[in-house]
């Protein structure tokens, strides 16, 4: 059998190396923004790292067999063929029998990086725990998975269509560490600030690596989120925000939309309401995050490689 996931020969070499290797995920691309420049935001997320000299992953299931580090033609693939699905942590094995390709959310990517030994992760916003869901029970895996799954997760908080202060609250049950880069407070996705104070901040990159290594000395088995927020100037406006999710929230509610589709149809309402400011919104925070990550990462190889 061979190994899972498969690495491109790229970030074999950097991992085998100790050099700095960030890991990206691919539902954000296949169903997270609107094509056609879903592809060219792929490539430039991969750009932003391979500037900073770091190795891009971006993680995905490519006819059944998961990657880490896809080559050009797979990157067009995840972006812009029909067939591509949505895969959360449970899907993978059953996407890999049924030889799918896939885009992998937070969750998925987050268990194939730290199998493959990347130690480091960027998204947009996570999933998490939905509005409404005392009666729909929708949470995200996201959360459950990160609870059990050892990576550093630089994202601007969890997305804004969410319940914020009941996704804090599972993450602290769940254990998974919350810090603020930069700031005291909760990032929102599309907003600066949730309103959601954090007990912990940072304020360098050798900050996160110092947490990264006092994590592995305690055998701490769960994920390290590190939330980056937008800059204010970057944010939607909030009035805006609250008005069109709120239709956004009315329209899937009267739509019937359920399950994995909930995410990507609330973040297209968004768009469309928008005329477009929260997918550059959106791809201002990815860009802002991988950035980060791009410095935690090598934060993280420069210490371990110390003598
Ligand atoms: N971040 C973005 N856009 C996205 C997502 C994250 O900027 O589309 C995706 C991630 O893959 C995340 C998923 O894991 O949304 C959450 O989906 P769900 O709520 O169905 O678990
Ligand atoms: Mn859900």
């Amino acid at each position: 059998m061979s190994q899972v996931p498969e690495l491109s020969p790229a970030v074999g070499d950097a991992l085998r190396a100790g050099r700095p290797v960030v890991a990206l995920e691919s539902t954000i691309i296949s169903h997270g923004l609107p094509r056609p420049g879903n592809l060219a935001a792929a490539r430039s997320f991969e750009d932003l790292l391979t500037g900073a000299g770091v190795t891009p992953a971006t993680i995905a299931v490519i006819d059944g067999v998961p990657r880490a580090g896809l080559s050009a033609a797979e990157l067009e693939r995840i972006a812009l063929d029909d067939s591509v699905i949505k895969v959360s942590s449970r899907d993978l094995p059953l996407a890999m029998a049924a030889g799918r390709t896939a885009g992998t959310t937070v969750a998925a990517t987050s268990v194939l990086a730290a199998r493959a030994g990347i130690r480091v992760f960027a998204t947009g916003g996570l999933g998490g725990v939905h509005r409404g869901h005392a009666e729909s029970l929708d949470e995200s895996a996201d959360l459950t998975v990160l609870a059990r799954t050892p990576v550093t997760v630089v994202s601007a908080g969890v997305k804004s269509i969410l319940d914020i202060p009941a996704t804090l609250e599972r993450l602290e049950t769940l254990g998974v560490a919350v810090v603020g880069y930069r700031t005291d407070r909760f990032p929102a996705f599309y907003l600066t600030d949730s309103g959601q104070p954090l007990d912990w901040r940072i304020d360098s990159p050798e900050q996160a690596a110092a947490v990264m290594a006092a994590r592995d000395q305690l055998g701490q088995t769960s994920a390290l989120l590190v939330a980056n927020p937008l800059p204010a100037a970057a944010q939607l406006d909030p009035a805006v925000h609250d008005q069109v999710l709120a239709e956004a929230l009315k329209a899937a509610d009267e739509a019937g939309v359920r399950g994995k589709a909930v995410t990507p149809y609330l973040l297209a309402h968004m768009r469309q309401a928008t005329g477009g400011a929260s997918v550059a919104a959106n791809l201002a925070v990815a860009r802002g995050n991988i950035a980060l990550a791009a410095q935690i990462a090598a934060a993280w190889s420069a210490r371990v490689s110390e003598p």
